[in-house]
This record gives C-alpha cells, sequence and structure tokens, in this order.
C-alpha cells in the first residue's frame, strides 16, 4: 500500500534540485525517529509514524521510538501496543507513569535509542518525501550541526498540508517568546543564491530536528530542571551555539506541523511552576548581563528565579568553556533589537507635545507589529511598549524586529513614518543629533516630525529640518542591567 502511495504523492519539496541533490543517502548515519505525546488524537500520531515509515529510506531509518507521557486516553493504551506490533519499522513504545513533561519525555526515548542520530518529532506532524536525506547529510557533514527542517503548516480545522514562507529563521522576543523574522545579511544572500544550501538560525522552534547522539550527550542533553513544555528549545539554541555548535535550518528537509490555537492539555503546577520556571532557567544560566533585562521586564518568571537550582547547568557551562551570550547575539544574530553597551535603549520623546514613540498594537504578517509611527502620553513604569533601541548603524528598533521606516523619496508628498518589519535598508536609517536634538532620516535628511502637535495620534511624518520644538526628540535611557 505504501509503495504506491511512493509513485503518487506530490513533491513538496519543490525545489527541483533538492530532488536531485537529496535522491538517496546511502553514506548517512542511521536515525531513531523519537514522538512524545501527551492525550494525542490516534489519527495524528498515526499520520505523524506513518508518514516517517513511508517516506524515509529504510537504510537511513534504525527505529521508531514512542513516549507516552501518561496519556489518558484508552486508545493510546492497549490499542496502540496492539497496532505498533503490525508496523513494517521496528516501533517501541515507552510510557512514563506520571506526567512528566516533554523534556523529561524526550530524555527516556532518547536514553534507550540505539540510531547514531536522534531525530525529535512532535505527534502531529508529515513528514514530506526526501525529508530526512537533507538532516542526515548535514549531520554526516558535520557532527556538531543541530539541524531542522522547514516547518510547513497542517491546517488545524481541515487538515491540509500548507507551505510556509521560506525567508525565515527562528530567533526570540524579549519575552524569550521563538519567532519567525526575516533574516538578514550573509545568510539571507545565501537563501538567495542557493536556496538548498543549509542556513545558520539564532534559535529552534524546538520539535523538529536531528542531532548526533553521542553529539547530544556531550552538550548536556536537555535541563532536566525543565518540566512539561517550553524553553529547552532556546536553552538547546543557546547551549549548542555558545559551546561551540551549530544550529541550522535544511531548506531541502519539508516536515507539516499542526499549528493549534490553544494547547489541548494542562500544565500541571500552572504556568508559574512551568513554563516561566523553565524560561528564567535559561535566562539565569545562559544570558550574562542580559539575565537583568529579562527579568526587569518580564515580573512573572522574576517572582520565582529564585526557587531554581542551576548549579549543575552552570557547571556544564563551565566545563564546555562556553562563550558569553554577547558572543551569540554579536556573532549569531547580529540583526537583534537586544539592547547591548553601546546602543541606547529607552523612551524617545517628543519635545513639543510631550508623548512618548510607542509600538503599535496592530499585526501585520508573521505577527509582526506594523502600523503608522504615532506618539502617547508617556507611561511612567517600564512598559516595553514604549522602549525603543538605536543603533550605531542608525536602526530605531523595538521588540519583535519592528523598525521605525520612512520611504526614500526626497520630494513629493509629506511622507508618513512608519514602523515595520526590520530589514537593514537604507529607508530604515536615522542620526540623531544629541545638540540639536534632531532625527534625521538618513537617505532624505528630513527630520522627524508630528504631523499635527494638536493631534499627535495621526502620526509621525518626515518633513524639511526647520529646528521647531516638534522635530526635536529627547533620548530617555532606561537602565536595562546590572552594570
Ligand atoms: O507534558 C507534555 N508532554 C508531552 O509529551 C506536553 C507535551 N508533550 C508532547 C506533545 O504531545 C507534542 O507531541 O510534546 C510535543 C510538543 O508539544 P506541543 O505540540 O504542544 O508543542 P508546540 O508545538 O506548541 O510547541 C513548540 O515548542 C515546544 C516548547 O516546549 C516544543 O519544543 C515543541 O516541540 C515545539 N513544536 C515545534 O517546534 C513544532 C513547530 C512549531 C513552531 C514554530
Ligand atoms: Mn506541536
Amino acid at each position: 500500500m505504501f509503495e504506491e502511495e511512493k509513485k503518487e504523492l506530490p513533491l513538496y519539496n519543490f525545489h527541483y534540485r533538492c530532488t536531485h541533490l537529496f535522491r538517496e543517502c546511502k553514506d548517512c548515519p542511521k536515525t531513531s525517529i523519537i514522538i512524545v505525546f501527551h492525550n494525542e488524537a490516534w489519527s495524528t500520531l498515526l499520520r505523524t509514524v506513518w508518514s516517517v515509515i513511508n517516506r524515509s529510506p529504510m537504510e537511513n531509518l534504525e527505529e521508531i521510538i514512542l513516549v507516552d507521557d501518561a496519556s489518558q486516553r484508552e486508545y493510546l493504551k492497549k490499542p496502540l501496543d496492539d497496532y505498533v506490533k503490525t508496523l513494517p519499522v521496528s516501533t517501541k513504545i515507552l510510557r512514563t507513569n506520571k506526567r512528566v513533561g516533554l523534556i523529561q519525555a524526550r530524555l527516556r526515548g532518547a536514553a534507550i535509542a540505539t540510531g547514531e542520530v536522534l531525530t525529535f518529532l512532535d505527534a502531529h506532524c508529515e513528514c514530506t518525501r526526501g525529508w530526512l536525506e537533507p538532516l542526515l547529510t548535514v549531520i554526516r557533514d558535520d557532527r556538531t550541526a543541530v539541524v531542522c527542517p522547514i516547518i510547513d503548516i497542517i491546517n488545524d480545522q481541515t487538515f491540509a498540508y500548507i507551505k510556509s514562507f521560506e525567508l525565515h529563521w527562528g530567533a526570540f522576543n524579549w519575552n524569550l517568546q521563538f519567532r519567525w523574522y526575516t533574516p538578514g545579511g550573509s545568510q539571507l544572500v545565501k537563501r538567495q543564491i542557493d536556496p538548498t544550501l543549509p542556513f545558520n538560525t539564532p534559535a529552534m522552534a524546538g520539535g523538529l530536528f536531528s542531532i548526533d547522539r553521542k553529539y547530544f550527550y556531550e552538550m548536556g542533553s536537555y535541563d532536566e530542571g525543565m518540566t512539561i513544555w517550553g524553553g529547552e528549545n532556546l536553552e538547546m539554541s543557546f547551549r549548542i551555539w555558545m559551546c561551540g555548535g551549530k544550529v541550522q535550518i535544511a531548506p531541502c528537509s519539508r516536515v507539516g506541523h499542526i499549528f493549534r490555537k490553544a494547547s489541548p492539555y494542562t500544565f500541571p503546577g500552572g504556568i508559574k511552576k512551568t513554563l516561566y520556571a523553565n524560561l528564567a532557567r535559561v535566562a539565569l544560566v545562559w544570558m550574562d548581563e542580559w539575565t537583568d533585562f529579562y527579568f526587569r521586564f518580564n515580573e512573572a518568571p522574576n517572582a520565582i528565579k529564585h526557587e531554581q537550582n542551576i548549579s549543575s547547568r552552570l557547571q556544564l557551562k563551565k566545563e564546555l568553556k562556553c562563550k558569553s551570550f554577547e558572543w551569540y547575539l554579536e556573532n549569531v544574530w547580529p540583526e537583534h533589537f537586544f539592547p547591548t553597551r553601546n546602543r541606547f535603549f529607552g523612551h524617545i520623546r517628543n519635545v513639543a507635545v510631550d508623548w512618548c514613540l510607542v509600538k503599535p498594537d496592530t499585526k501585520g504578517i508573521s505577527n509582526q507589529p506594523v502600523g503608522l509611527a504615532t506618539l502617547e502620553p508617556c507611561i511612567k513604569r517600564n512598559v516595553t511598549l514604549e522602549m525603543f533601541v538605536m543603533t550605531k548603524e542608525g536602526f530605531v528598533m523595538t521588540d519583535d524586529s519592528i523598525c521605525l521606516d520612512a520611504p526614500e523619496t526626497k520630494s513629493g508628498p509629506v511622507a508618513k513614518v512608519r514602523i515595520m518589519a526590520c530589514n537593514g535598508a537604507e529607508r530604515q536609517r536615522w542620526s540623531y543629533n544629541n545638540s540639536t536634538k534632531e532625527l534625521r532620516h538618513v537617505t532624505n535628511q528630513k527630520c522627524l516630525d508630528v504631523s499635527d502637535s494638536s493631534k499627535s495620534s495621526e502620526g509621525l511624518i518626515i518633513e524639511d529640518c526647520n529646528g521647531e520644538e516638534s522635530q526635536k526628540w529627547i533620548l530617555e535611557p532606561v537602565p536595562w542591567n546590572n552594570y
């Protein structure tokens, strides 16, 4: 039955070069596939398993390991045990006797795996034809690479397979939420020159990746202090990058994943004891002076940070001689929008109106805020909606990789200033003059101005510089670390 399917399926793997480059990989290592689940639906779990069986070269597939994290659904017990015995690939089921969460469930799966490589998948995926060869090829050539597929979207209503936007890489925002952004600089150029080449990513989504099994343990597998859900993807990304490895996306490998609008299961102990505790651990162990930045602006994790015992992870960091978070930001993610020692960080206040620049709360594609740049009364408390970073290159940026942007038209109608996704372009560069207090748009040499001082909510424009107060801006620094 599945032989037939192999012939008829469309190639989601649509770069024809991918199909030719990765037709097979006989000298690639074998992998164990580890799938952890809690109360997963039968159909989605089996869709994942069958897509692995049907679309992986048998010579590269060691085994499938299912880890049932204390599901209560009856069909996941004996019926699943019986079903699995009929599968054409060696498939083991492990069961945790109480809910341990995905991090510890994966560790139990990894502990019994025998493949040279470990490949983790969420329990509601569909692997496409040719998904595995590009992942294993990367690890064959460099055992310190942790490699992810491009993650496509399976619609949670229709279960249709939908191609996702390609020019994305993974990173995170000021709240340590994982986000997709458009890569900058050299990685983007690399993508455009050869879209089949693996490219670096600052962080991985977490659920779908391959790693050399021995390397997984050499690098400290996972933080066993983390429970249930969340944060382990950033922890692993920081650790791999800072301690000598790399995290990559192999664009010829595509796997679909069901994105659900809400979490279908409970968080035992509540979100404070689980997600926030996990994120607090990430920040405490890996972020150096940005640890303080995270806790200053994230109250909930801050409140529980003292409960975390992280000594063994700090010991690991020392033993692996890991580099600093500053190194990570500068080298792995130079386009980042975090404050640094040589960047301004704080409020941008207009002198005439005495209001502050704000981040709009309307969302565009990839869920990033976009809209006209506007002012609002300055909030006294340290609220990140009114915090901006200004870089040495002149980018005025805020959380979620959004930037102050004005069109490069020297003449013509009054140009409205917008807030949109940072793209490194000239039109997003500004220069601040400390004595005149002007914020000039670099290409136009026009000044950032309020369009109508009586109705500041109408937005900002760029105008010929005229020395008026509406063109004067005060950059008020806000402390972000303890130094
Ligand atoms: O207590 C739990 N025990 C489990 O076994 C909670 C979850 N799980 C299982 C669950 O059944 C699923 O198979 O763990 C897997 C991941 O849980 P999801 O599907 O609820 O997570 P997610 O897809 O919402 O979240 C992403 O971030 C997580 C942070 O901990 C994990 O890293 C997920 O693997 C990760 N998913 C992906 O990377 C898929 C692509 C999503 C994107 C972007
Ligand atoms: Mn998932």
